[in-house]
């Protein structure tokens, strides 16, 4: 299908939807963007989209719908409410969920639209803002792999690393899965900081020791950031590091695995929350677990 002719909707331009938006953009499909917070779609309006008053608008007419929204609640909203997408998509056309959303919902979703004619794929996405901008993310895809091969030149534009995982619910899971690590590893990195910054080792002597041999990793290198440059543009909110873990360990009560070390995670993550760091990135974990220790980590 021609880029021209193929028209793509876009709905929630939070942290990582707005530049996967403008990517799409830039690829030369016509967009047509819905947010609940209009003011967050100017920018892609200046560079060309059509904004949309209602998730339904923007689904009109198109042959993609891309959600990004932050979690089941809103992708039941933006899906399901009064003027929600399954009120505008039309016959034929795909849904792409690149949300972090329940496997669960995910059936749901998949088996609704079904009956409007309409195909579901969950496209969850890993790495972060700056890999949005760039185009650059690693993608899972749960679906049927028709749906994956007419939605793949969408996903190309967004995605460098795709990865087809299976049917529906099979990539919400993967990807779960992935999150637990990401959580689980994170929280443990706040650990280390805080030991070795606890007993004298100077910071520089740890990320030295941590570069050169087998810890060195991409996550742990997000993990320094949080030290080395905090205060910045939240990447990932805390908030949804811990709706993800609330997921996994929902996931993990239905499978009737125990994995002790995401749950004591969660608890952590739910006391971050609660003392108003939801907003937050990593680097506040960073500096409430040094708190416990007594110790700044920076400084
Ligand atoms: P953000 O930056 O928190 O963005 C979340 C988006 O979801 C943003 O557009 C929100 O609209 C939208 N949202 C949240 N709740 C609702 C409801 N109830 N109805 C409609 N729209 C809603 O998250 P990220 O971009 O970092 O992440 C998006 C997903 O990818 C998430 O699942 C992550 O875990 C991974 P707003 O602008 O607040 O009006």
């Amino acid at each position: 299908m021609a880029k021209k002719r193929t028209k793509v909707g876009f709905v929630g331009l939070g942290l990582m939807g707005a530049p996967m938006a403008a990517n799409l953009l830039k690829a030369g499909y016509p967009l047509q963007v819905w947010n609940r917070t209009a003011d967050k779609a100017k920018p892609l309006v200046a560079e060309g989209a059509t904004h949309c008053g209602t998730p339904a608008e923007a689904a009109r007419g198109a042959d993609f719908v891309v959600v990004m929204v932050a979690d089941d609640a809103a992708l039941d909203a933006v899906l399901f409410a009064e003027e929600g997408l399954s009120r505008g998509l039309k016959r034929g056309a795909i849904l792409i969920n690149g949300s972090t959303t329940s496997p669960g919902l995910g059936f749901r979703a998949a088996t609704a639209l079904r009956s409007l004619s309409v195909r579901y794929l969950e496209c969850p996405v890993m790495r972060s803002v700056q890999a949005a901008r760039e185009g650059k993310l690693q993608m899972l895809v749960g679906g049927s792999a028709d749906d994956f091969a007419k939605a793949r030149p969408v996903l190309e534009v967004l995605a460098s690393d795709i990865h087809y995982v299976g049917d529906v619910g099979k990539a919400a899971t993967m990807k779960l899965a992935c999150n637990l690590l990401v959580a689980t590893s994170m929280q443990a990195f706040t650990e280390y900081f805080a030991l070795a910054r606890k007993s004298g080792v100077p910071f520089e002597t740890m990320m030295e020791v941590m570069h050169a041999g087998p810890l060195d990793s991409q996550i742990m290198r997000y993990a320094e950031q949080a030290v080395v440059n905090p205060g910045g543009r939240p990447n990932f909110y805390l908030k949804h590091m811990l709706k993800d873990v609330n997921l996994a360990l929902d996931l993990a009560r239905q499978l009737d695995v125990p994995v002790p070390l995401t749950g004591a995670t969660r608890q952590i993550l739910a006391a971050a929350k609660n003392l108003g760091h939801g907003d937050s990135d990593y680097s506040a974990l960073v500096d409430l677990v040094a708190s416990w220790a007594g110790v700044a980590v920076r400084g």
